[in-house]
């Protein structure tokens, strides 16, 4: 039996990962073709070096295969160095929405990587895995690049997958999901594919194709039950845009309300998709806030980057989902091409403007990405190119600078941004601390500090370290008193009560077990599900 090892690189806990949704659904292509699949997740676990090299030496895995967007692709190429460097026999692959558009130079400057698979890469992964290291029939697979002799090949573009309602669901039982659940992370399923928008800052629409394909709205709601039922308690809809289609949106908002499924759900949509009909039903089916990308406050640059939504509709948008009872989340992207002061200013007093009008917002910077128009065709665009360091690409620090703006002027407003949510943070504190925070603002900053904890005993391996308790606790609470007395001393930051409460919480959301070995105790997270 084939044996394929999978891997997500580490990625910060501030952008509010998800369970990755592509890997798995790639592992359940795999196993479906009889394939034997293991996956190694870096953003809820520790990856380093001797992880990997256990995972290879006890796994011995024909493939690996890693994914990266362009943040991360440094980190995924060192991944697939060190897998080299532990065995060379084991082949190596990658994939995701940075090497699809730079397959050349990233198999010129890394020989340890064997092959890329551009595009959506269920079909092409299994096929490369059935043709072994056969290099002529990685030829006759479309969708690859890789070396021949001193050149890089590349096989034609794959056809976009047609029916998805074909493929294997994501093999989720080999995510660790019961840490994005302890940690009180949202879980992201798609119910179409595809995007015909042509935003030139965007790669969605050449990576998943302009015709959007989309699935059976029963098998989504199933999908959405089974993740509910696992207790996650908060699911994002992951698809480019999910209002692409009225009436699929609708279908799969009728198929919750008609099984009477409570959960909580967000999802993407632009401005110009949403109506009072659409959002009442999403509503009514549970939809709590909906992501808008407005961009920009300046018609001009919306025009420029192939918008297409004129600022009225994003006003009304934001009204209509205040009346609808959901909330409007919007992303803006400041140093788009023809950025200036005076279209900044514009921006920002958009901002301030839909605030009034319940609209919760923040800033990307323009990162051009690899594969889109602006990444393509910099220099017509009047950008300056500022950092040939991928690690520089997520987006919260100038990479580029427009024409007509001093990229410290972008750079400064976005530390702006991250001060404002630093004070207001501060300011509830101060309320907790006198007594006069309410139950919501108090809320909030608990469910924060509960996360970091988690997260730092996960990272740290805190509970693998800890030694192990030598009698069984006379009670749960003198168990965790146990515990907790260990991870204070690894996370010093917090004091032994916080550490104590976010250890319960962990327990109660079913995200800490106790096992035992011979005599002793020892805790451990709950990953599978
Ligand atoms: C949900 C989402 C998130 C979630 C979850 C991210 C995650 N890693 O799962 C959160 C909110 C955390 C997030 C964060 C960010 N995101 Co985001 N996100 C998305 C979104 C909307 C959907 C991703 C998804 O689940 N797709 C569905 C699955 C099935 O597709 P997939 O992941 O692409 O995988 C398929 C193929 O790529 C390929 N493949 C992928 N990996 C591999 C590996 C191998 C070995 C093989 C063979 C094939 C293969 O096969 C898979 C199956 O077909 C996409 C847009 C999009 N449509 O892709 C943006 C997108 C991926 N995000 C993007 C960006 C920029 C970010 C951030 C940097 C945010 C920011 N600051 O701007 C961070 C980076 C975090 C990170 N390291 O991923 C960009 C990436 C562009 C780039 N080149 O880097 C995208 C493409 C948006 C865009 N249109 O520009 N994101």
């Amino acid at each position: 039996m084939k044996r394929v090892l999978l891997i997500n690189p580490y990625y910060p806990i501030s952008e509010t990962p998800s369970p990755p949704l592509g890997l798995a659904y790639l592992a359940g292509a795999l196993e479906a073709a009889g394939i034997d699949v293991r996956l190694l997740d870096g953003v809820v676990a520790p990856l380093n070096n001797g992880h990997l090299t256990k995972a290879l030496e006890t796994f011995v895995p024909h493939w690996v295969g890693v994914t990266a967007v362009t943040m991360t692709v440094n980190r995924a190429l060192d991944i697939v160095r060190q897998v080299k460097a532990v065995d060379p026999t084991v082949r190596t692959v990658m994939g995701g929405p940075h090497v699809s558009f730079t397959a050349e130079n990233t198999l010129e400057e890394t020989s340890e990587l064997d092959v890329i698979v551009r595009g959506e890469g269920e079909d092409t992964l299994v096929a490369l895995v059935a043709a072994d290291g056969d290099r002529d029939a990685w030829a006759e697979i479309a969708g690859l690049s890789f070396r021949r002799g001193s050149q890089v090949h590349h096989t034609p573009d794959p056809p976009v997958l047609p029916g998805i309602d074909r493929l294997p669901p994501p093999a989720r039982h080999l995510i660790p999901l019961g840490r994005y659940r302890t940690l009180g992370m949202p879980v992201s399923l798609t119910t179409s594919r595809g995007c015909p928008y042509q935003c030139i800052f965007c790669v969605g629409r050449r990576m998943v194709g302009a015709r959007v394909r989309y699935r059976q709205p029963t098998a989504v709601v199933d999908e959405m039950a089974h993740l509910a039922g696992l207790g996650f308690k908060q699911i994002n809809l992951a698809d480019d845009l999910f209002t692409a289609n009225r009436r699929h949106c609708l279908a799969v908002c009728n198929e919750i309300i008609a099984r009477g499924l409570a959960i909580s759900w967000s999802a993407f949509a632009r401005v110009d998709t949403v109506s009072p009909e659409i959002l009442a039903r999403m509503q009514a089916a549970g939809c709590q806030a909906v992501s808008f990308g407005i961009e920009s406050g300046s018609p001009k640059i919306l025009k420029t980057v192939r918008k297409g939504i004129r600022l009225e509709q994003a006003v009304s948008a934001v009204k209509m989902c205040r009346d609808a009872g959901i909330a409007p989340l919007a992303s803006f992207i400041l140093g788009l091409p023809g950025e200036t002061p005076e279209t900044l200013a514009a921006t920002l007093a958009l901002g301030e403007r839909l605030e009034k009008e319940g609209l919760c917002y923040g800033f990307h910077l323009l990162a051009p990405f690899p594969g889109t128009e602006v990444h393509a065709r910099a220099a017509d665009y009047g950008l300056e190119i500022l950092s040939a360091n991928w690690d520089d690409y997520h987006a919260n620090r100038a990479v580029c600078a427009p024409e007509g703006l001093d990229p410290a002027r972008l750079d400064a407003q976005v530390q702006r941004w991250e001060r404002r949510l630093h004070v207001y943070l501060e300011d509830i504190r101060r309320k907790i601390a006198g007594g006069t925070a309410t139950p919501e603002e108090r809320g909030q900053i608990v469910n924060m500090e509960r996360t970091v904890i988690l997260y730092e005993m996960m990272m740290g391996e805190v509970l693998a370290k800890a030694a192990p308790a030598g009698r069984e606790a006379a009670s749960e609470t003198e168990a965790f008193v146990q515990l907790a007395e260990q991870a204070v001393k690894a996370i010093p930051d917090f004091t032994p009560d916080q550490i104590a409460d976010a250890l319960q919480e962990a327990r109660r959301r079913k995200g800490l077990r106790q096992i035992r070995r011979g005599e002793f105790i020892q805790w451990e997270w709950v990953d599978y599900l």
